[in-house]
């Protein structure tokens, strides 16, 4: 099934892209006196799924504002969200060899309603749901334990890109909610001595190994693995007794006698889009238990509920996703700065640099043709306020120019904070993100050049309460939501990768040269190759 009753319209063609152009021929001055007033600061703002987003600081009035919501509703996002979501077949390019898949990531959390949107994914997520429920009380109540006999307290994740990047920024977000007795750490690189140094910081006798890939084909992974094998084995341990898997049903890593437990997920759920599948599950399930896993999920459901809203000022995933569109191809920005302000966000921003340049870093149409307008923008960012006595003088007085989105809670996770100077630690951090936005609209003027800012640098915050597991699932999906709304408007395909397949090939081509040399075969006639090995004096 295709989106039924969805017009795939090309970005150019839409009326509003017109119109915004207009408009961004005089974009909003944020830095002109009494235009960033208390009025704009407490009407810019759209709230959805337990988010609010303040976007005063946006270069935008009214006029664009209204032209945004034309655009959406010309591009019919909204609708080809909820086609998304009742399983049409998104992931492709028409009359061209491509995925041809549905999108479903939303049924791993289309658990909760009586009448899941798409029953048969909703019903497949309950099955590996319940699976895990068992394992999990089983490893709680002691029925499966070490052979040893002690407890399982470790867990290794063993996977790369989508298997990784989600889900270890999950685990790092919400280890404050983690159980004391459980620790989490992961190898991805394919670098021997990151696999190394991982599996010497652990008692391999209480860990598990938990091996994720869909494919179960990746190579990284695949080396990953048979080197903790090899650990496991020179420890004088069955290494069958502590792996896990999560694998595409059928893949080459399906193979229960090797794992001690197998769970799936299925090819609807792509890769950068499965930290709520068991790719991220069975790992946040062992850290912070069942309940706290189900309630990663309640809140990306919560926020994919707040994703089908057709107005603007309820669905900040939209919201976010015009804006980011505004600043890239009316206002011609070409990179994004995600700062969040809590530490344990460190690697949210790679997660969200996947997500988002992996899905929207296109330059055709879901038809084929060339794009004549700008994709996704080259998407970066650090925790504040550690960035700001780094790369913040690039923000404020540089001559490249970057939108930003702050992200913000109201309290902190751990209840320690002391009063200094009469501010808690969490008030200063929250102080400084909201200066920062204020700081980079206003800007400021000075006799001396050197202390000048130009202003007019626009920025959004996105705020919620505090980082929990429910408030970490709806900002996991909020930006999910954001990326493939920008992948609508833009008439592009988010959800597949061939941009990664030409690299991989080259790497084999290597390679080989490598493993000729090794089985004491004549190097392959590839003389590129051979002269890159040679100037880099490797071989
Ligand atoms: C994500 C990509 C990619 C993928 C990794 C790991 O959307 O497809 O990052 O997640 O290549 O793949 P496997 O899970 O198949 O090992």
């Amino acid at each position: 099934m295709a989106a039924e009753g969805v017009l795939y319209r090309n970005f150019n063609e839409l009326p509003a892209q017109a119109k915004l152009s207009q408009l961004a021929l005089n974009p909003l001055d944020l830095s002109r006196p009494g235009v960033v007033n208390p009025e704009r600061i407490a009407n810019y703002r759209a709230s959805g799924g337990g988010f609010d987003l303040l976007f005063f600081g946006q270069r935008l009035d009214e006029r664009a504002l209204a032209a945004l919501q034309e655009l959406a509703d010309e591009s019919q996002a909204v609708r080809q969200f909820a086609a998304m979501r009742q399983g049409a077949v998104l992931n492709l390019i028409e009359g061209f060899a491509s995925e041809n898949r549905q999108v479903l990531h939303c049924s791993c959390r289309d658990v909760f309603s009586k009448m899941p949107v798409e029953p048969k994914s909703a019903e497949q997520a309950k099955t590996e749901l319940a699976k895990l429920r068992c394992f999990l009380m089983e490893l709680a109540d002691g029925r499966l334990s070490a052979p040893n006999g002690e407890p399982f307290t470790g867990m290794i994740q063993v996977g790369i890109g989508g298997s990784d990047l989600g889900p270890r920024a999950l685990y790092l977000a919400l280890k404050a909610y983690a159980r004391p007795d459980r620790v989490v750490k992961f190898i991805s690189n394919v670098d021997p001595d990151d696999a190394a140094a991982v599996l010497g910081e652990l008692d391999l006798a209480r860990t598990l190994v938990n091996v994720v890939s869909k494919s179960g084909a990746t190579l990284e992974t695949l080396a990953n693995e048979e080197l903790a094998r090899q650990a496991y084995r020179r420890a004088g341990l069955k290494p069958e007794d502590y792996f896990v898997a999560v694998t595409g049903q059928g893949s080459p890593m399906d193979n229960p006698r090797n794992y001690l437990r197998s769970f799936y997920l299925f090819d609807y759920v792509g890769g950068r889009y499965s930290a709520t599948s068991m790719v991220g599950l069975v790992m946040l399930g062992f850290a912070l238990g069942y309940e706290g896993a189900l309630a990663i999920l309640r809140g990306a459901w919560r926020m994919d509920g707040a994703a089908l809203e057709p107005e603007i000022g309820k669905n900040p995933a939209l919201l976010l996703a015009l804006l980011g569109i505004w600043n890239r191809n009316f206002l011609n920005y070409e990179s994004l700065a995600v700062l969040p302000y809590s530490q344990a966000l460190t690697r949210f921003v790679a997660h969200l640099q996947q997500l988002d340049m992996e899905s929207n870093g296109k330059s055709i149409t879901r038809q084929g043709q060339e794009l004549a307008w700008q994709s996704g923008p080259i998407v970066w960012g650090e925790p504040g306020t550690n960035g700001q006595h780094s790369f913040y003088q690039l923000l404020h007085q540089g001559t490249g120019l970057a939108p930003v989105e702050f992200i913000g809670f109201r309290q902190n996770q751990y209840a320690q904070d002391l009063v200094l100077q009469d501010t808690t630690a969490q008030e200063k951090l929250l102080a400084n993100l909201l200066a920062q936005s204020l700081a980079l609209a206003l800007g400021q003027t000075d006799a001396n050049p050197n202390r000048r800012f130009p202003g007019n640098r626009p920025s959004s915050i996105l705020l919620t309460d505090r980082l929990t597991p429910e408030s970490m699932g709806a900002l996991l999906a909020l930006y999910e939501a954001k990326v493939v709304f920008q992948g609508f408007v833009w008439n592009i395909n988010s959800f597949d990768q061939e941009g990664v397949q030409l690299g991989k090939t080259l790497a084999s081509r290597l390679l080989a040269h490598y493993a000729a040399r090794r089985r004491k075969q004549p190097a392959p006639a590839d003389p590129l190759a051979q002269a890159l090995l040679a100037a880099a004096k490797l071989v």
